[in-house]
């Protein structure tokens, strides 16, 4: 069993970095939303929930297969996805994962082990078993993982999933990031039961929570349950409890005081972090301040360069997407 302390110690630095590269990649966003064009179509920002997506991340293998949410900007930059190409595809640019044709919602690049985000609420969680399935027949140890929200864990998808997971002792993670909000609703209102990670018992796979504001507690999750599909013994659920501080989509602030409370922020991930690595001795506070200015500089470049990348050319609009 790793110890936390040590745990902190050893990467606690560079979880700092990761949390927020992605914090400073949407906030960039958020600004550039504001002031109109760029952004095209709709953003689902992750930012408050970042901890989910680099715990998630962290002990990955080149070859592990992710499907993302519509909320996936975060496990797409943890998972080592170039924010310049990320911007460009968001921004409708030539240069995009998709040749700017996907938007945010449909990044892909299962070259760097992120098979798809998935605007479809559900999705992508039979597809990661389909990924997880192919990698066992291969011969491999490497695993699939869907991440989605606890919307998509109301789904029938999750539970057809998880049966045939069982049933074939799938290399398969499952991980619910749980924000308390499907869209506008709340979850107590629409999700039954003492926890979304209870449900797994129906099909005797393990079910464990993790503070999902806590990058150390996800990957201490996540590394057991990568250990135990790796070993062959198949699939877990992992829920991981966090918050969304922005509204659903970036513009639906109009009617954030309308279905919620202001966000309770004072889990932080980033703050959390940073008094750990105070507490160690690591000089979080310091660290926090370079990494931001690292962020900062290295993603401005990231956005300018997209901006100034070119939209795709007329000649290209049927080519790389399905025309029934
Ligand atoms: C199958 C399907 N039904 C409905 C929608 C509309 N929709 C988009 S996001 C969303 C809520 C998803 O909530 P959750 O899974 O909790 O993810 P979160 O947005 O909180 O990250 C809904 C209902 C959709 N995209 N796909």
């Amino acid at each position: 069993m790793v110890q936390r302390g040590e745990l902190v110690k050893r990467r606690g630095l560079d979880w700092l970095q990761a949390l927020i590269d992605v914090r400073v990649f949407e906030q960039q966003l958020v600004e550039l939303h504001e002031q109109g064009s760029a952004v095209l179509g709709a953003v689902h920002l992750c930012i408050g929930q970042e901890a989910v997506a680099v715990g998630v991340a962290g002990d990955l293998a080149p070859g592990d297969q992710i499907t993302v949410s519509h909320r996936g900007h975060g496990l797409m930059l943890a998972r080592g996805l170039d924010p310049e190409r990320m911007y460009a595809e968001i921004f409708g640019r030539a240069t995009g994962y998709c040749g700017g044709k996907g938007g945010s919602m449909h990044i892909a690049c299962p070259e760097l082990g992120v098979a798809g985000a998935n605007g479809i609420v559900g999705g992508g969680i039979p597809m990661a078993l389909g990924l997880a399935r192919a990698a066992s027949q291969r011969g491999t140890d490497n695993v699939g993982v869907a991440i989605f929200g606890d919307g998509a864990a109301n789904t029938g998808n999750l539970y057809e999933t998880m049966n045939l997971a069982a049933v074939w002792r799938a290399p398969l993670i499952l991980v619910c990031e749980n924000n308390g909000y499907t869209e506008f609703t709340p979850a107590r209102d629409v999700t039954a039961g003492p926890g979304i990670y209870t449900r797994a018992a129906g099909f005797g796979i393990p079910g464990v929570v993790a503070d999902g504001e806590d990058v150390v507690d996800v990957n201490l999750a996540m590394a057991a349950a990568l250990r135990r599909a790796r070993a062959g013994d198949g699939p877990t659920l992992i829920e991981c409890r966090t918050t969304r501080w922005r509204g659903h989509h970036e513009g639906d602030e109009r009617y954030a005081g309308v279905y919620r409370e202001a966000p309770d922020t004072s889990g932080d991930p980033i703050d959390r972090l940073t008094h750990e690595l105070d507490q160690l001795g690591l000089d979080g506070s310091g660290e926090r301040a370079a990494a931001q200015t690292r962020a900062r500089t290295r993603l401005r470049n990231a956005r300018d360069a997209a901006l100034a990348a070119p939209e795709p050319e007329l000649e290209t609009a049927f080519t790389g997407v399905f025309v029934g």
